[in-house]
């Protein structure tokens, strides 16, 4: 599978991963576009430590890559799967109903309808078919999502993350003392 190397945005070929042990979540969009926006998830499983892996499958333009990629993500050790799409945003949805893992989904906001297209593609999807929506372009939310997801069974994720809301609530409560000062 080609993956993305995040640090380049013009860079839509080569085979990069965050680093070299088992991807434990797949993050895939629809098109290079989708990038500066699913960059955020990438950051936030950089912040936790979670290896990752980043593609581009496209659920219209690379139907056959997205069937490859969904029914082989749980055997190559995938935990869960972050699939970010605008417009017309098939791909969250198709690959849920082709992989057994959790997906999430991220309604990328396209230049037409704000990305309100994308957020009902991606969310209505039908009973027995899952696709756990985060709101649009929150791929930071879906970073966290998976790694919470992860932290059901691996106990370092749930330390991390249980860190993590510390300092945010210590963050709002600073500025809370600073409002009343
Ligand atoms: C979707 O179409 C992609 O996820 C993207 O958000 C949108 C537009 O794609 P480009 O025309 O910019 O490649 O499939």
């Amino acid at each position: 599978t080609p993956i993305l190397n995040i640090n380049d945005e013009n860079d839509t070929s080569t085979t990069t991963l965050s680093n070299n042990i088992q991807p434990l979540v797949g993050i895939i969009m629809g098109s290079d576009s989708d990038l500066p926006t699913m960059k955020a998830c990438a950051e936030v499983l950089k912040l936790f430590d979670v290896p990752f892996e980043l593609s581009i499958v496209s659920a219209h333009r690379t139907p056959m890559r997205m069937v490859e990629y969904a029914k082989s993500a749980h055997v190559r050790g995938l935990k869960v799967i972050i699939a970010g799409a605008g417009g017309a945003a098939h791909l969250p949805g198709m690959v849920a109903a082709l992989t057994p893992l959790p997906v999430i989904g991220v309604p990328v906001k396209g230049k037409i309808l704000d990305g309100v297209d994308s957020l009902y593609s991606i969310v209505q999807m039908p009973r027995g078919v899952p696709v756990a929506t985060v709101a649009i372009n929150n791929s930071t939310n879906a970073g966290l999502l998976a790694i919470r997801h992860l932290g059901a069974f691996i106990p370092s994720y749930l330390q991390k993350m249980q860190e993590f809301m510390e300092r945010q609530e210590s963050e709002v409560l600073a500025k809370v003392d600073k409002l009343d000062q």
